[in-house]
């Protein structure tokens, strides 16, 4: 059987531009344009696809309160819709199928943003995930807060989008029309990309502090990111600021996870943005930083670590309730066809290199086997532990004001135990209150947690928003084949 492709000629394609940086002010409208371009990689040219033009697609800077309109077009090679990751805004514009019709090829779409939280965001495509995000589509939001005294204060501010693509013979490997493969592990890149580019070189000033707003948007890669030469301070997490401020030797971010890290370059030199995993390093972009002096105030104030009052009382407010028994408990498995299993176990322990001792799969280690899996073998699986019921079966109801603790078991049992980015749309945002029986010790709101394998965290949901939502794993395969659910909040 042959799978149709899609395309990857660049003939006649424009090739892509710089990403812009987008301030949009309150009531502001913008336009949002899905369409392939011709994209240097190396030595190679291939056809991916941007927004407005570019990868990662522009950078929207907006601020907290705002409501700003995107009018997208879609010529892109699918039907598809834009979810705006991490964003509690109206369920109507979600973008998921199920809260909209898909956008047709040549289609558009109006979304009315709205970002009632600071930090940093992102946006890609809700429908073949797979392709979409592989080739290119995705973009951060930085939303400045409404308090000038949230964050510390820095130099500057720099949001980087970090990704992986997979390159065969100088052209992206190819992604079947059909349905996803590589449903094992997920897909894996062997290209690492910082905002695009294969180690884009970055400056910055003596003494100065830069806060990076870092999202990784690859398909299923784990990063482990560091500056080593420089010192870094974590501030933020997913949806805001971190209960208490400290200097961190690196962050680790599951796919859809953010980071907000303030760096400091007191020495010049040239310092990697690096990604370290118990195999290899890799030095994914440079910073090359010179003479030039910034403000020595800014400077100084880098060395405070402050403790931030609102999730200290989110704190206190939950510490009495730890020990209470989840309202609902999901565990994740994966089952493989009995012919697909016998070659997994052949591969899983044919190399002996399965490099998840820490419940993170850092390296596709086993990519002849994982290419050949497709949804049609493979199913991974959301379990609701005490209904039985099985992803798409789940159906939840919650109102407005709840407060929902929910326990994830990454089983050990399943047929191919790995790590999953658990994500929930927009219906509220979570706090991590334990893993392994562990007390959380630096709360920070969430969209995604890293659920390692063999590992069980439990999450507080504060349900907020009425609407439609889905939760699912943001590996990209394991989401199209499967790994979701919705539910339901009435206001
Ligand atoms: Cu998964």
């Amino acid at each position: 059987m042959v799978l149709e492709s899609f395309p990857r000629d660049v003939a006649g394609l424009a090739g892509a531009g710089p990403v812009e940086i987008v301030e949009l002010g309150d009531g502001d409208r913008f336009e949002l344009r899905i369409g392939p371009v011709a994209k240097r990689l190396g030595d190679s040219t291939v056809r991916m696809l941007g927004y407005n033009g570019s990868v990662p697609g522009p950078t929207l800077r907006v601020r907290q309160g705002s409501e700003v309109l995107v009018d997208i077009e879609n010529l892109g090679d699918t039907e598809t819709t834009v979810h705006w990751h991490g964003l509690r805004l109206d369920n109507r514009y979600d973008g998921t199928h199920g809260t909209q019709r898909p956008i047709p090829v040549g289609g558009r779409f109006r979304a009315v943003l709205s970002f009632p939280d600071p930090g940093g965001y992102w946006y890609h495509p809700h429908i073949r995930q797979d392709h979409g995000q592989e080739l290119g589509l995705y973009g951060g939001i930085v939303v400045a807060p409404a308090d000038p005294g949230y964050w510390p204060p820095v130099h500057r501010e720099i949001s980087l989008c970090v990704d992986d693509v997979l390159l065969l013979d100088g052209d992206v490997a190819p992604i079947s029309r059909s349905g996803p493969d590589h449903v094992a592990m997920g897909r894996y890149g062997n290209v690492f990309l910082v905002n695009g580019e294969i180690n884009p070189v970055l400056t910055a000033g003596r003494g100065e502090v830069v806060r990076f707003y870092l999202t990784n948007t690859a398909n299923a890669r784990v990063f482990n990111l560091s500056v080593p030469g420089a010192t870094m301070k974590l501030v933020g997490g997913d949806s805001g600021h971190v209960e208490q401020e400290q200097i961190v030797g690196g962050v680790i971010l599951a796919p859809s996870e953010r980071a907000v890290v303030d760096v400091l370059f007191d020495r010049p030199g040239r310092w990697p943005l690096r990604h370290s995993t118990p195999g290899r390093v890799r030095e994914l972009a440079t910073i090359e930083v010179g003479d030039r002096r910034s403000d020595p105030q800014v400077t100084s104030a880098f060395h405070l670590l402050r403790r931030n009052t609102d999730l200290a009382l989110a704190r206190e407010r939950i510490t009495g309730s730890l020990g209470d028994e989840p309202d609902h408990t999901l565990s994740f498995l994966a089952e493989l066809d009995a012919e697909m299993g016998h070659h997994h176990h052949h591969h899983h322990h044919g190399h002996g290199a399965h490099d998840g001792d820490d419940g993170i799969e850092w390296e596709d280690t086993m990519a002849e086997f994982n290419r050949t899996t497709t949804p049609a073998n493979t199913r991974w699986k959301i379990v609701d532990v005490d209904t039985g019921a099985v992803n798409h079966d789940i159906a939840w109801r919650f109102r407005v004001g709840d407060q929902v603790k929910i326990r994830l078991r990454n089983e050990l049992a399943g047929d191919h135990p790995m790590h999953h980015p658990f994500h929930v749309h927009g219906a509220g945002r979570f706090l991590v209150l334990s893993r392994d029986g562990v007390i959380e010790p630096n709360l920070v709101w969430k969209d995604t947690v890293l659920v390692r394998s063999g590992e069980v965290v439990d999450i507080l949901l504060d349900v907020t928003n009425a609407g439609h939502w889905m939760a699912h794993c943001h590996i990209a395969e394991h989401h199209e084949a499967g790994m979701m659910f919705s539910f339901d909040v009435e206001g």
